[in-house]
């Protein structure tokens, strides 16, 4: 039965990772979570306390994070300050936490010799035009856009030197865009439903002709899994399930799935930088871990979503006219 250390436990992704491995696995976890803006107690506050023990702390504190690191099987490290227009409003919490965050944990799993899955996303690659046939592959060389980007980067370099100088035991994974239950308002998807179920038009970038490679968070968190079991030591998987669409296309979906009209929308400032599409190919993934996702139906997995935040509101409400006065500020 492995202990494992879970940083950003009380985030979207991490949050159902730890769902995961109660379902599926006997291991027993720690989680580390700041609690930032991001972080929500309540998201955790229903699962056995015998299987996870909840520790509120900083990535960046070395003596906490030394003795957690010290006591574990294996640290599974998802916390970052992870929302791009954040990123360019205030981009220091951004190094803060995702360099020196990373650099403080790799520091700990160096010196008790501790296995590491680090994960990242697929943005650190930049991006792709429209009709380019090609998808990110693990091999591409890194260009990221946005200071969210490029301190994941950053990030997903260090464990990489740690790897080869070090011979720090770890492994990487860089995932598309996800969705799913629990995900901050703030992000596209829930932003939107959450808008609707609001009596709020939705809010679409520019034209909304950029595109993202949508997958399931529970096929994200089965991939990250099988990386830790079965993925070989030092190398990068990409994470993805053939998910390509443009904003404009999910967003006339989420209206359509909500029964209203699939144009009431409107159109709101463009971010800069904005990444035009990222599409990853997972062949390695699927080949070398026989790792295949399951939420194959993109409308069934967004109407689960949907239904979710309906019946969830007691979990975001709360946080909407804070949320939305932020984007109100920045034109969005
Ligand atoms: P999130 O913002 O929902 O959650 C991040 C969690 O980290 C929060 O609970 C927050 O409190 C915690 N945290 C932040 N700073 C911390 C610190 N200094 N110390 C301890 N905890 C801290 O993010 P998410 O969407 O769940 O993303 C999780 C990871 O997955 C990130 O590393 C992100 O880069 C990566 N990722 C996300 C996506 C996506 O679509 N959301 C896609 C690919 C990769
Ligand atoms: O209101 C909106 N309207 C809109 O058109 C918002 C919030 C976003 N958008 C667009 C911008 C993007 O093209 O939707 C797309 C998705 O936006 P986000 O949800 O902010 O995600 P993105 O910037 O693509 O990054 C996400 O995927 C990769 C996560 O937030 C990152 O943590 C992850 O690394």
């Amino acid at each position: 039965m492995p202990n494992v250390l879970i940083t950003g436990g009380a985030g979207f992704i991490g949050s159902n990772f730890v769902r995961h491995l109660i379902h599926h696995t006997d291991a027993s976890m720690v989680v580390l979570d700041a609690l930032t803006y991001a972080g929500n107690r309540k998201t955790l506050s229903e699962l056995p306390g015998n299987r996870m023990e909840f520790v509120e702390g900083d990535i960046c504190d070395e003596p906490l994070v030394d003795r957690l690191v010290s006591a574990t099987d294996v640290v599974v490290h998802f916390a970052a300050e992870s929302h791009n227009d954040n990123s360019l409003k205030n981009p220091w919490p951004f190094v803060q936490t995702n360099v020196i965050g990373t650099y403080t944990l790799l520091e700990a799993v160096r010196r008790h010799g501790k296995r590491l899955h680090h994960i990242s996303t697929d943005e650190v690659y930049g991006d792709l035009e429209l009709d380019d046939p090609e998808r990110f592959v693990e091999e591409r060389a890194y260009n990221p856009s946005s200071p969210y980007s490029s301190t994941k980067a950053a990030s997903d370099m260090l464990v990489r030197a740690w790897v080869r100088s070090f011979g720090v035991q770890a492994t990487l994974s860089n995932c598309s865009n996800n969705y799913g239950p629990y995900q901050h308002i703030e992000k596209f998807i829930p932003r939107q439903i959450t808008n609707v179920l609001s009596g709020l038009r939705p809010k679409l970038y520019g034209t909304g002709e950029n595109v993202r490679d949508w997958i399931h968070v529970d096929d994200h968190n089965s991939a990250v899994w099988a990386i830790i079991e079965r993925g070989r030591m030092g190398e990068t998987y990409l994470i993805g399930a053939d998910g390509e669409r443009n904003n404009k296309q999910v967003l006339e979906e989420i209206l359509t799935l909500l029964e209203r009209p699939s144009d009431e929308y409107e159109l709101v400032l463009d971010r800069p930088g904005h990444d035009l599409r990222y599409a990853i190919d997972s062949s390695k993934l699927r080949k070398e871990l026989g790792w295949e996702p399951t939420f194959a139906d993109f409308s069934a997995g967004l109407q689960d979503t949907i239904n979710w935040y309906r019946d969830h509101r007691d979990w975001w409400e709360a946080g909407k006219q804070a949320t939305e006065a932020k984007y109100a500020a920045q034109g969005q």
